[in-house]
Formats: C-alpha cells, sequence, structure tokens
C-alpha cells in the first residue's frame, strides 16, 4: 500500500515462526533493519540476514546504508535490560558500556537509533499507564544525537520529542500498528491498519513460553528452529 526506501523492524517479529517471516521478508526487496526483542528467534534473524542481502540484523551495533542517495548510519540495541538474566534476549549494563566504547572510539553519530525497549520518557507509555522506558539509554542519545530513535515493546503507539530527536513506539505490529517516517522532511506518520486478527494475541504468547519451558532454555530453542532453517534452505531458494 505504501511505497518506501526502508524498513525498519524494533524487535518482536518472528517469535518461534521463523519460515513465515522469511517468506514474507524474501519478497520485499527493500533494505529491512531489524534487531531482536524478547520474543524472537535471535539466532534465525541473524541467518534470515546472511541469506538476503537486502536484510540486515544488528545485535548491538550499526550498520551505514545509502537509502535513495542519502547516507543513513543506524545504530541497533537488541533485546530487553535485565541485571544477571543469562539469556541473549537480555542485555545489561556491561553491553552498553562495551557498545558506548565502540561508538566513542570511532565517533559514530547516528541518524536513527532502533531499540526493542524505549529510553526513558521517550515515546515508552504503558497500557495501564505510566511509563516504561530505560533510562541508561539516554546516553546513546546524548553520544549519538540520532534524529528518530525507533523503538517497541510497551505497546503504545506513540511519538514524542525528546532533545533532538523525533522518538517513535511503534506499538503493535501484529495487530496493525505502523509509523512511517520521511527522514528529509523529518516528518512522522503513525497509523493502524485493521486487521481480522482474532484472538491471536494469548495463544502466541502461550506457544512462546511453552516452547521456552519445554526446552528450559531460549539458547537452545533458538537453536532448534536455526538448524531446521538450514535443512530447509533448499527450498527457500525456490520461494
Ligand atoms: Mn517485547
Amino acid at each position: 500500500m505504501v511505497n518506501f526506501d526502508m524498513m525498519v523492524l524494533a524487535g518482536d517479529i518472528l517469535e518461534l515462526k521463523a519460515l513465515e517471516f522469511f517468506r514474507v521478508i524474501s519478497r520485499i526487496q527493500k533494505h529491512v533493519v531489524m534487531i531482536h526483542g524478547n520474543h524472537d528467534c535471535h539466532l534465525c534473524l541473524g541467518k534470515i540476514a546472511k541469506k538476503l542481502r537486502f536484510v540486515h540484523y544488528i545485535r548491538q551495533g550499526w550498520v551505514n546504508l545509502e537509502i535513495d542517495g542519502e547516507e543513513l548510519t543506524i545504530l541497533g540495541v537488541s533485546g530487553i535490560y535485565g541485571k544477571e538474566k543469562v539469556s541473549p534476549l537480555y542485555f545489561e549494563d556491561k553491553h552498553l558500556i562495551r557498545l558506548v566504547s565502540k561508538i566513542q572510539e570511532s565517533c559514530t553519530k547516528a541518524d536513527i537509533i532502533v531499540s526493542h525497549v524505549p529510553p526513558r520518557y521517550c515515546a515508552d507509555f504503558l497500557p495501564k499507564g505510566g511509563r516504561g522506558g530505560l533510562e541508561q539509554l539516554l546516553t546513546l542519545m546524548d553520544l549519538c544525537e540520532p534524529k528518530f530513535w525507533i523503538s517497541g515493546h510497551t505497546h503504545v503507539l506513540a511519538v514524542e520529542k525528546r532533545m533532538k530527536s523525533v522518538t517513535i513506539n511503534c506499538g503493535y505490529g501484529y495487530i496493525g500498528d505502523f509509523v512511517l517516517i520521511d527522514t528529509k522532511k523529518e516528518k512522522v506518520v503513525i497509523s493502524r491498519l485493521f486487521l481480522d486478527v482474532v484472538n491471536a494475541e494469548k495463544d502466541r504468547e502461550k506457544d512462546f513460553v511453552f516452547a521456552i519451558r519445554k526446552t528450559k532454555s531460549m539458547r537452545r530453542i533458538s537453536k532448534l528452529i536455526a538448524n531446521s532453517i538450514s535443512v530447509l534452505e533448499e527450498d527457500w531458494g525456490s520461494l
């Protein structure tokens, strides 16, 4: 419905449905920048990005892309914050400190930052009121001065201006929330498509939690699914 040059996905993208996601994404043929959330097979995202040259997966770092004649640096922070949680879906202070020193060494400024969890007071409204953003992420805002900060996780579609940045929460993607950004005119449109979703949320949540409980490890289930992807790689070629 919309002509665009780049799609940014702010995490909680595929849960465990790697092949379905691959089928959709492989048809896009435009740059896709994605990070993982706390409901994603992160190994699958990595594999998909390796397979499709226009798809870029960032764990904690950045990519430089030329989009419609414009050089853009997009910095990504995957996962959510959790102290001493040994899981690839969480990051700790030490990961942020590592990222900050990498940025300082290379004097990197970012045009766009994408993180699954929003920074504090930056389009971080919670569905039942209050704010759910992470204070530590504001360091990246000071350092990189992004024009746009895109996040998700808190499920409330919102746009707020903070310092030099327009901060955007893209809300609940699978019920149709989306955001269009014109980087040149610095214009943002938030919108919702009304999709026919029948109580999908509870089942999806249940599937995901059940799969993790069964294998007792997110790392293990990610590996299992990612391995099934390589078995099916030949099928992917014919899609
Ligand atoms: Mn999330």
